[in-house]
């Protein structure tokens, strides 16, 4: 692949809570939350992406060969991690109104797959109405087609054309620890690497979508194999606390969130204090 980088790797220092720079999130149309996933939680996770794994044509619509489809959106503790407050809070202020969660699965590069074009998974009726969220279950980097994105792609500046989707120049590949999560505007050009060692990649793939989105959500919701209830709604009005449902909050393990600088490309990087 040319011109891919790796970035945002030995940043453990580097941290901030998602809250309080929403300029920066949107700037870069992408946050990345170091251990936002508490780490006793991914034995249990890895158990049930690996329990879950379901063959691409027992799909409502088939999925891709080259990679591995858990369908677990009903297990209660991948609920959970969609409902981290960072990850809702980085959500709210991509999104900037009230959202809901509208599908969460399974996803793994298998050996010698996992690549794709840079692509958009594209908002529905206005830019940044929807945000997708890549939580890794395992260490990621390119050693096992970790995603690589284009930081600044979801918004062409004002006079220039849009991005172009061929241009691999500024893609960068991220890499970090099983427990991150990446959360991106869904129309930032983005894409999975070929996964050359085989080494095992698993990850969530998360959507939430702006509230005026249900009706049509529910039309497709089943061929795209989304089986749970999609009816909770997450406000957000700025505040990072506004954001969190209290009865998510208080299901949580306390958290502490350090904050300092943005990360290069003015992207938040947050690291959870142990
Ligand atoms: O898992 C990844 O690295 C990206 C996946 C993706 O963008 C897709 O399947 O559309």
């Amino acid at each position: 692949m040319v011109g891919v980088t790796t970035a945002a790797t030995a940043d453990t220092d580097v941290a901030h809570s998602a809250a309080t720079d929403g300029n920066g999130i949107s700037r870069a149309g992408y946050a990345l939350l170091r251990g936002a996933v508490p780490a006793d939680w991914l034995d249990e996770l890895r158990a049930t992406f690996d329990r879950c794994v379901l063959p691409s044509d027992q799909w409502p619509v088939p999925r891709q060969l080259s990679w591995r489809h858990s369908l677990l959106d009903l297990d209660p503790k991948v609920q959970a991690v969609c409902r981290l407050p960072a990850l809702l809070a980085a959500v709210g202020v991509l999104i900037g109104e009230r959202f809901f969660l509208s599908q969460v699965e399974g996803r793994e590069p298998l050996a010698g797959g996992g690549y794709q074009g840079l692509h958009r998974d594209l908002s529905a009726h206005r830019p940044g109405d929807t945000v997708g969220a890549l939580v890794f279950f395992d260490d990621y980097g390119p050693a096992n087609g970790a995603t690589r994105i284009v930081p600044g792609s979801h918004r062409a500046a004002p006079g220039e054309p849009p991005f172009d989707l061929t241009d691999e120049s500024r893609a960068v590949q991220v890499a970090g620890a099983a427990g991150d999560i990446l959360v991106f505007d869904a129309d930032l050009a983005h894409a999975g690497c070929l996964n050359p060692s085989g080494a095992r990649r698993r990850s969530l793939l998360i959507c939430y979508f702006a509230d005026p989105l249900h009706a049509s959500h529910l039309e497709t919701a089943r061929l795209r194999g989304v089986r749970m209830d999609t009816s909770e709604r997450f406000d957000f009005d700025n505040h990072l606390s506004s954001c969190i449902p209290a009865r998510c909050s208080s299901a949580l393990p306390a958290m502490r969130w350090a904050t300092d600088r943005p990360g290069p490309h003015g992207q938040l990087i947050t690291s959870r204090i142990p």
